[in-house]
């Protein structure tokens, strides 16, 4: 088989990479390891940025997304049992949906089962060959039988643990980390939202967050340390440690149920340079990783495909391979704003094993200072709801 992009993965990066070159009339093969359920069964981000919402819209996937996002036009922090609401469309004129990851990639699965564009799923022992060279290719296993897929680029979009950034050899890239000593365990339940938008709490206890996926679904999520088990968590120790870290109006208002989902992610922050190889691009979580304090991960997938579907349509266009030549600098400059705003939520909201009372007034004096400082409000509410694609 041949094809113009082989874009290894079939997440919300691979998925609206595929979408963007199919509409520009350059083909793609998909391949992603697991099943079209898997994929779908994965509950992981709520939160689109307005350019991301755009993007989506500009791919033609755009229309369950207005008619069941929810636009939000801010978030509060609760620090201490103390609220304070920042107004993103007051301070600064722009809005975030609240549509779940599992919504948007189904979206896009739809638009590509539509296009007849090819995805091979549960495609085994992908590896890369050739990519320093003018002819890529791509080896896999499907049903027990060896497939090779010829193609001019391969475009990474494999997450965290997948096999293109694995492929590049180690002199040829860098890598940046920093995992947190704690984990997120999150929660899903089919019961209404205890308020209309986010509340990011900060508390002794630990960070909580109270989000949602609609009017009638509902997600928390609570801090833990980064050794902590699941099944350690019973719905009413979840219910009873969220309760602790809220405020008594929110806490009271908390309607509480089964959950039909629990697990715990363990939260990192990490970026690899530089994203290009020849003719292998990394891009999403492939190329890097936020914590979801900052609510960026999915965001950062959206506007890392955005600029390279730009490249790889230029290429074919005009011949010409600046785009493809820029395409590692211009993403990273926003992927480290974006790290840098990540790191910074994380570190306000959340308490690290080794905080001190000193660490303690920092915090609390960050708070302040978003509160009372209009300059400071905005610039929270410049980068949640993103930053120029
Ligand atoms: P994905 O979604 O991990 O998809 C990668 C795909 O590649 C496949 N794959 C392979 N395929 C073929 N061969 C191989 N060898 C392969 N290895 C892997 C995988 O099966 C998978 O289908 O990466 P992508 O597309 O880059 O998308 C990134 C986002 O999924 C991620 O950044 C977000 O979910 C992060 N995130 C959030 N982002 C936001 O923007 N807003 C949020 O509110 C938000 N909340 C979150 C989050 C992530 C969380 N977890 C669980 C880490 C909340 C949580 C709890
Ligand atoms: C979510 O709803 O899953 C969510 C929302 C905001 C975040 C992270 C996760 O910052």
């Amino acid at each position: 088989m041949r094809t113009k992009v082989a874009i290894i993965g079939a997440g919300p990066a691979g998925l609206l990479l595929g979408r963007l070159l199919d509409k520009a009339g350059v083909e793609t093969v998909i391949l992603e390891r697991r099943s079209r359920e898997y994929v779908l069964g994965r509950i992981r981000a709520g939160v689109l940025e307005q350019g991301t919402a755009e993007l989506l819209d500009k791919a033609g996937v755009g229309e369950r997304l207005h008619a069941d996002g929810l636009v939000h036009d801010g978030v509060e922090f609760c620090f201490d049992g103390d609220r304070h609401r920042f107004d993103f469309h007051a301070l600064i004129g722009k809005t975030v949906t609240v549509y779940g990851q599992t919504e948007v990639t189904r979206d896009l699965m739809q638009a590509r089962d539509t296009s007849g564009a090819t995805t091979i799923y549960e495609a085994e022992h992908v590896s890369l060959h050739d990519f320093d060279g003018d002819r890529p290719r791509v080896h896999y296993v499907k049903d027990g039988v060896e497939h090779e897929l010829a193609c001019d680029f391969i475009a990474g979009c494999d997450g965290y643990h997948g096999v293109s950034r694995a492929s590049v050899p180690e002199a040829a890239i860098r890598t940046f980390e920093r995992v947190y000593p704690f984990g997120w365990l999150g929660i899903l339940v089919d019961r209404p939202p205890v308020a209309e938008e986010l509340i990011y709490a900060h508390h002794e206890r630990g960070f909580a967050l109270c989000s949602m996926r609609s009017h009638t679904r509902s997600r928390y999520y609570v801090q833990v340390p980064a050794n902590e088990r699941v099944e350690e968590w019973t719905d009413d120790r979840f219910w009873d440690e969220l309760r602790r870290r809220l405020d008594a109006d929110t806490a009271d208002n908390l309607v509480t149920g089964p959950s039909i989902e629990k697990s715990i992610a363990p939260l990192r922050s990490f970026v690899a340079e530089p994203l290009r190889f020849g003719r292998l691009f990394l891009a999403g979580d492939a190329a890097h990783i936020v914590p979801p304090t900052g609510a960026k991960g999915l965001n950062l997938a959206a506007s890392d495909v955005c600029a390279l579907a730009e490249a790889l349509i230029e290429f074919y266009a005009e011949h010409s391979p600046a785009g493809i030549d820029g395409y590692s600098t211009r993403v990273l400059s926003r992927i480290w704003k974006a790290e840098r705003f990540s790191w910074w939520m994380t570190s306000i909201l959340h308490t690290f094993p080794d905080t001190d009372s000193f660490s303690r007034r920092i915090q609390r004096a960050e708070f302040e200072y978003l509160r009372g400082s209009e300059a400071a409000a905005r610039s929270l509410a410049e980068n949640y709801t993103g930053l120029p694609i």
